[in-house]
């Protein structure tokens, strides 16, 4: 499209972004965030940028999962002395460089495309006049519904999972479309699927997958938002704090769980799952051999392949506590999560604090199928993921805020 990208990798300073920038005498800087904390990064980046008088140098685009369109085009709108916009994928990013090109050039009528308000206003009151107690107690969720028996108490490593094992929990769609960008079912059936068993085959002959899980039953109670983890002889271990939805149902992930008072315990299911670090330094050696199409197929399929692992295991996990005859014979159902119980992501909206991964970590002790958590609470290698399990038949997801 007539443009150069040179792309510096992941988690650079301001400083290397600009010496890069200079470097390549570049027209727009793009950076994008997958995860909530690179958006404070990327505010904290066009503040210095403010700061050091180069803001009318260097436009910049923002992208990636974890920005909104309102956040970056009114609130570091508001806040950047240069132009910043939003792209939602390449192709938008693309327009706005044939904009951003055409302003510099001085194309007759050539503009930027008007900033997007938020369609209400944000407040700056909070929106709920707290007048009464906040404690308005629990939710509706049911108190009595069976604890099931887990098949051990603690933790347990399995490793070297084959493919065979969790490749029908590959979630296709998301691979073709969310990953791959492919669009319509013919693309999907001519290009999408013949390419799709390539990979898997060289995957399987080349060695590169090593799926692995860390997983473990806890014994449980919760009181108020709090679900507190037991040690043996009943004493508290660890206690994760869950936000509360502060308007309808008022649900907290600590009700799905026997709250203290009840004199039971319940249980909870915690792990970790990774396939291993050997696909991502094979995506890193495509990448850096410039063949960027097999790098961003394999890159796509080894994270879905992540996810689908965890789901696999979470299917297991129910078998493991019995409650797996209420799960949809289709993997469409899976998908669509018709099963009993949930598994919930700590950075997902009804436990959106990352650092609380930090706990399943000293629970779970992941090091042991090689996967560390950073101090930005990353899991690495990257293909990797946590979850809490709930088994409480009331249990979906919900945002908590
Ligand atoms: C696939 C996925 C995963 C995969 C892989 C992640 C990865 N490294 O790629 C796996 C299963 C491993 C995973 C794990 C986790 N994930 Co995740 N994941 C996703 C998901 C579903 C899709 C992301 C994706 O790959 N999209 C496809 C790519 C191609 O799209 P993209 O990144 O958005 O980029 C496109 C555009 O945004 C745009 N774009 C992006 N940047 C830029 C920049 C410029 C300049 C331009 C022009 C355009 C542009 O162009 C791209 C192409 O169209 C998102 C939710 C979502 N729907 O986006 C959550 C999401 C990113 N994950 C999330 C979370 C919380 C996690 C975990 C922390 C969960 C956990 N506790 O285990 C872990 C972290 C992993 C770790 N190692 O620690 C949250 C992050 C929010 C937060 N709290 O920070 C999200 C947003 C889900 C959510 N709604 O809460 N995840």
């Amino acid at each position: 499209n007539g443009y150069n990208v040179v792309n510096i990798g992941i988690k650079q300073p301001l400083s290397a972004i600009l010496e890069a920038a200079q470097e390549h005498k570049a027209d727009v800087i793009g950076m994008s965030g997958l995860l909530v904390k690179s958006t404070v990064i990327m505010k904290e980046n066009l503040e210095e940028l403010n700061q050091r008088k180069l803001a009318a140098d260097y436009p910049v685009i923002l992208g990636g999962a974890a920005l909104t369109r309102a956040y970056v085009e009114q609130d570091l709108h508001e806040i950047y002395e240069g132009e910043v916009r939003y792209a939602r994928d390449a192709f938008e990013g693309l327009r706005l460089m044939d904009a951003l090109m055409g302003v510099k050039r001085g194309v007759p009528g050539a503009e930027l495309p008007p900033l997007k308000q938020r369609r209400v206003a944000r407040r700056d009151v909070p929106l709920l006049q707290v007048t009464e107690p906040l404690d308005a107690g629990r939710s509706d969720v049911a108190v009595d519904n069976p604890v099931p028996t887990p098949p051990f108490l603690g933790t347990r490593v399995v490793k070297g999972i084959p493919l065979k094992e969790y490749a029908s929990w590959l979630d296709e769609n998301a691979l073709f479309k969310g990953q791959w960008g492919l669009k319509g079912a013919d693309t999907i059936a001519s290009d999408g699927r013949p390419r799709l068993r390539g990979w898997l085959d060289r995957l399987h002959t080349d060695g590169l997958l090593e799926a692995a899980v860390v997983h473990g039953y806890f014994p449980c109670v919760s009181k108020g938002d709090d679900l507190i983890i037991l040690g043996e002889n009943g004493s508290e271990r660890t206690r994760f704090t869950f936000p509360r939805q502060q308007r309808g149902r008022r649900l907290c992930l600590a009700d799905f769980f026997r709250p203290e008072e009840s004199g039971e315990t319940d249980i909870v299911g915690l792990q970790v799952v990774t396939v291993g670090s050997r696909i991502g330094e094979e995506t890193a050696r495509l990448f850096a051999a410039d063949a960027y199409r097999e790098y961003m197929e394999l890159h796509g399929l080894s994270v879905q392949l992540a996810e689908a692992l965890a789901e696999y295991w979470h299917a297991r996990v129910r078998a493991d506590l019995g409650i797996a005859g209420s799960d949809p014979q289709s993997m469409d159902g899976m998908f669509r999560t018709e099963y009993q119980g949930c598994r919930y992501s700590l950075g997902y909206p009804a436990c959106p604090d990352l650092e609380d991964r930090a706990k399943i970590a000293d629970l779970l002790q992941p090091e042991r199928i090689g996967v560390q958590l950073s101090e930005e609470f990353q899991l690495h290698p990257e293909q990797s993921t946590d979850a809490i399990v709930i088994h409480h038949p009331e249990a979906s997801y919900f945002n908590a805020r």
